[in-house]
């Protein structure tokens, strides 16, 4: 129905074949698939999905493509619910939502561990996605929607973060001399009143570098009387002190409408943990719908920019 809509709605366009990985995909049964955390490596798109088996808990599947629109899918999950402590008790129903960041030799993943006790912020690594090796729980419970800056600044990791603080929640800076302890923490972005981003919002991809800024796509969330309501935006934030934000996206860049974003598991949910930057500028935004299938869009990073600047 999307060819009726007279004026276009979302600066980022939809890929015509989406969804591109639903749950016959996966080499096994599961219920749904999505949130993935996405990153180039060498010539490949890796994606880091979030499959959530029959029993209710979810795992971390791999898949591999080489256009970032076709996707080969590991036979077996990479992670699951940790056995040994201190990890087995804070992932007892599973792991969620991973976000993959390149750092130097390496790449981190911070992902959100889920138990009886909320959801906490945990921390893995891989240097070459065959091995996956856990480093830490980095937060509190109640803490999650984590991504790692690429880079040290001021010596310092930083990560924007979400820690709930009632019915709403904001995007939070925390900094750290070595990935496993963080402090410093303070509210970066917050929720908008009155906007689509008004009851809650949290970073997703990893922060993407420009000359304008520190980038940041994330979700904002607005409450209806039929429920919650995920949409994507972009803020962007100082390339020296990443806690100040220069500027936000008045309006989404994302927004439900497609029946693959309005049915699922979880109606109307636009929810991204990766997006992968190209060297002509286009940025591919890997994101889950409706808690239940993957899907792609793409836009140009100038444009992203002028959304935060222009309003
Ligand atoms: O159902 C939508 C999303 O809800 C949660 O996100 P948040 O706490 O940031 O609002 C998460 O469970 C997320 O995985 C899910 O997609």
């Amino acid at each position: 129905m999307h060819h009726l809509h007279k004026y276009p709605q979302d600066l980022v366009k939809r890929f015509e074949g989406n969804p591109i990985i639903d749950r016959d995909d996966i080499p096994f049964a599961c219920n749904t698939v999505f949130n993935a955390g996405a990153v180039k490596y060498g010539k490949e798109y890796l994606l880091l999905l979030r499959v959530e088996t029959l029993e209710g808990k979810s795992c971390f599947v791999l898949a591999r493509s080489y256009d970032g629109y076709n996707f080969e899918i590991g036979k077996n999950p990479v992670m699951e619910a940790s056995n040994e402590e201190p990890f087995a008790t804070y992932e007892k129903r599973g792991v969620e939502d991973p976000r993959i960041t390149p750092f130097e030799d390496k790449y981190y993943i911070f992902y959100t561990a889920y138990s009886k006790y909320g959801p906490r912020i945990a921390l893995a690594e891989t240097y070459n996605f065959e091995n996956f090796k856990r480093l830490a729980l980095v937060s509190q419970p109640g803490n999650k929607d984590a991504a790692l800056f690429p880079e040290r600044i001021n010596n310092l990791f930083i990560r924007f973060d979400r820690p709930s603080t009632g019915p709403t929640g904001d995007i939070w800076i925390s900094y750290s001399p070595d990935t496993i302890y963080w402090g410093r923490s303070k509210v970066a972005m917050e929720i908008r009143p009155g906007f689509w981003d008004s009851d809650k919002i949290g970073a997703g991809a990893p922060p993407i570098k420009t000359e304008k800024g520190w980038l940041e796509i994330y979700h904002g969330v607005k409450g209806t009387g039929a429920g919650r309501i995920y949409r994507l935006g972009c803020a962007l934030f100082d390339l020296d002190n990443p806690s100040k934000l220069i500027g936000r996206s008045k309006i989404p860049i994302l927004s439900p409408k497609e029946y693959y974003e309005r049915t699922g598991d979880v109606p109307n949910v636009i929810f991204t943990c990766g997006a992968i930057l190209e060297d002509d500028g286009e940025v591919k935004i890997y994101y889950g719908a409706a808690d239940t299938c993957i899907c792609v869009a793409t836009c140009q990073l100038q444009d992203l920019l002028s959304s935060c600047l222009h309003h």
